[in-house]
């Protein structure tokens, strides 16, 4: 092992352990140095941490795909992270606050595979991640930053999973989107607390469109190596700001021509 690959995993180790024991740590970026590359080699130790606990992967999500939270962090570039098993609530359930450090919500546009998609053994991997998804639904997903005070680097975040801890679907609609003129933008969306708004927006500002997620989750599955499973949930950003998540309340999110999901926190 090379000194840069042990203290990689020394990175890994301090964020899963920060995940386990809900103990926010400071930023990684105060005493290292990590290329963006750097970053994802520590999100992808992290995931085989996870795997030798048995907490597999079951898809991947994008972030930063609001133009407000990109210039916001001043980055041009959307970020890549991770689903776990662990990390998937049923609709309408109910979710452990202890389970989360400071956890937020957003409400978002998810896919699914159909079929397995291997992005690094495609011809064309946006045609074939397209092919190979049947199904669009509202989602939810809670993040939790595991550095205190939500405060991070870009480098940070990507090591951090960017900050993925949490993710609900609603009910499956069939999706071709194969078809050419398939599009999802310009759809109001609405994150409810107890039945109050707490944040509106549209799936236009998830990239435009939310199937404009498709080929930025093909390139950087390509780029990252990362193989998923069928039946494996794209989470495609948020199309409003996040929002804090109390326990005790239901939260709910509900996309124009999708339906909605919720959960409760306990
Ligand atoms: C990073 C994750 C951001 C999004 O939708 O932009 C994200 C964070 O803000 O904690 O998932």
């Amino acid at each position: 092992m090379t000194e840069t690959t042990s203290l990689l995993s020394q990175y890994a180790t301090a964020l899963d352990e920060a995940v386990t024991s809900r103990r926010a740590i400071g930023q990684l970026s105060r005493s290292a140095s990590l290329t963006l590359d750097d970053a994802y080699r520590v999100q992808a130790l992290g995931s085989e941490l996870r795997a030798a606990r048995g907490d597999g992967l079951v898809g991947v999500k994008l972030g930063f795909t609001s133009k407000a939270k990109a210039s916001q962090m001043g980055v041009s570039d959307v970020i890549f992270g991770r689903l776990y098993a662990k990390g998937e609530y049923p609709d309408g359930g109910s979710v452990a606050m202890e389970d989360f450090i400071h956890p937020r919500v957003e409400p978002e546009v998810a896919f699914r595979l159909g079929a397995r998609f291997d992005a690094r053994a495609a011809a064309d991997p946006e045609a074939e991640l397209r092919a190979a998804i049947d199904a669009v639904a509202p989602g939810l997903e809670i993040i939790d930053s595991r550095y205190a005070n939500f405060r991070f680097s870009l480098t940070d975040v990507v090591a951090d999973n960017t900050s993925a801890a949490g993710f609900v679907t609603g009910a499956w609609q069939p999706a071709d989107l194969t078809a050419p003129d398939v599009r999802f933008d310009d759809r109001p969306v609405t994150l409810e607390i107890d039945g109050v708004a707490a944040a509106t927006g549209s799936t236009s500002d998830i990239l435009g469109d939310p199937v404009l997620a498709l080929p930025a989750i093909a390139r950087m599955a390509a780029a990252r190596g990362v193989v998923l499973p069928a039946g494996s949930v794209l989470l495609a950003g948020a199309a409003t700001a996040a929002v804090a998540l109390p326990g005790g309340v239901t939260v709910s999110a509900a996309v124009q021509g999708l339906g909605s999901v919720s959960v409760t926190t306990t």
